[in-house]
């Protein structure tokens, strides 16, 4: 009897004690919920839309985004991938503005179009920030800044770097048999790159001979290089508007069994190229199988949060803030080039 009544004592204290712990996990849990809410309450929710992954630079770009909108940071970030497709952007840019996102921040794929989704956010009282590459809005009101680069000024670099390459060569204009892989159509990057190469070509008399699309990709690039080859005998320069179109160029000329560097007497083809992210590229370089190559930064971050803070603080940051950028090439006998009478240095890559 007993023995009964102390397994009946004990049996009554593990079931209060379980209870009194299921009571004191839920309170808990509660206040851990409560707790993560005001946090996440607390920090500001970025929309950000990025345009896709194409290339080196991209991927740069989106992991300077992330690095910087962290938690640790006080942001939310919520970002979707275009896959180079402005439509997905357009969906992504809807999506943020039911989510009631503080800002949005859109890196678009190409300039035009952009009027109806940005007159949207501006009804839901969302800020738009642009990034990297630029929209062509009638209402310039309907973003309230941009930062990126000035991808024309890069264009004239390069265009002058081969200028002075040329001259100091004795090599003729009309015997620069150009070819340009471009950018994504209708991209600032393709049409700034595009516009300071006709410029150049025009001015001096350059043999331009072809424009065709590479779409960034080093995929593109090898296979436009590749049709390139086979329509021209003579081309002695690739303009390529970025490294990884360059890399998939250079993938074609060796394939086609020539060599890419900076003899044209001898029959090499000269590459140039734009960003210097990729470490295979600054090796090309080096190496002078790129010859010259227009810095683009990627790192934007830290710039979009600079004005981000500006807004939080009720001021108004600068409509278009561009980013400086340099130049780098192996020619040390080409220390510095001149666009619109400004001194620009090229960085000698050893
Ligand atoms: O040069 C290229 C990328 O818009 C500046 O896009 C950017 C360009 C960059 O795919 O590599």
């Amino acid at each position: 009897m007993k023995k009964i009544w102390i397994l009946g004592i004990a049996l009554l204290s593990v079931l209060c004690l379980a209870g009194c712990k299921e009571k004191n996990d839920r309170e808990n849990g509660a206040r851990t919920e409560e707790l993560a809410e005001t946090e996440t309450e607390d920090l500001i929710r970025i929309g950000f839309s990025q345009l896709g992954a194409e290339s080196d630079w991209r991927t740069a770009n989106t992991n300077s985004m992330t690095e910087t909108f962290s938690e640790e940071n006080g942001f939310e970030l919520l970002m979707e991938n275009g896959q180079q497709k402005q439509t997905n952007q357009f969906t992504a840019i809807r999506t943020f503005i039911q989510q009631e996102v503080d800002y949005i921040v859109l890196a678009p794929v190409t300039e035009d179009g952009w009027d109806t989704v940005l007159e949207e956010a501006r009804e839901a009282n969302i800020p738009v920030i642009i990034m990297d590459r630029k929209v062509d809005v009638e209402d310039d009101s309907l973003f309230r800044c941009w930062v990126g680069s000035d991808f024309e000024l890069e264009g004239k670099k390069v265009a002058q770097w081969l200028h002075a390459f040329a001259e100091e060569k004795g090599i003729a204009p009309s015997d620069l048999h150009i070819v340009n892989i471009q950018g994504t159509i209708g991209a600032s990057a393709q049409i700034g790159r595009t516009k300071g190469l006709q410029a150049a070509s025009g001015l001096y008399g350059w043999d331009l001979m072809a424009e065709m699309t590479g779409d960034f990709t080093q995929a593109k690039g090898r296979e436009v290089m590749t049709t390139l080859l086979e329509q021209y005998d003579n081309i002695n320069v690739v303009y390529c508007e970025n490294d990884n179109s360059a890399l998939g160029a250079i993938e074609a000329i060796e394939a086609a069994g020539k060599t890419c560097g900076m003899d044209l007497e001898a029959g090499e083809i000269m590459v140039i190229s734009f960003d210097g992210v990729k470490e295979e590229a600054m090796d090309d370089v080096r190496e002078g199988r790129i010859a010259c190559i227009a810095e683009c930064n990627p790192h934007q971050g830290p710039r979009v949060l600079e004005v981000i803070r500006q807004m939080e603080a009720g001021e108004e940051p600068e409509k278009y803030s561009y980013v400086e950028e340099e130049i780098y090439s192996s020619v040390e006998s080409i220390p510095e080039i001149k666009v619109n009478d400004v001194v620009y240095p090229v960085s000698i890559t050893k």
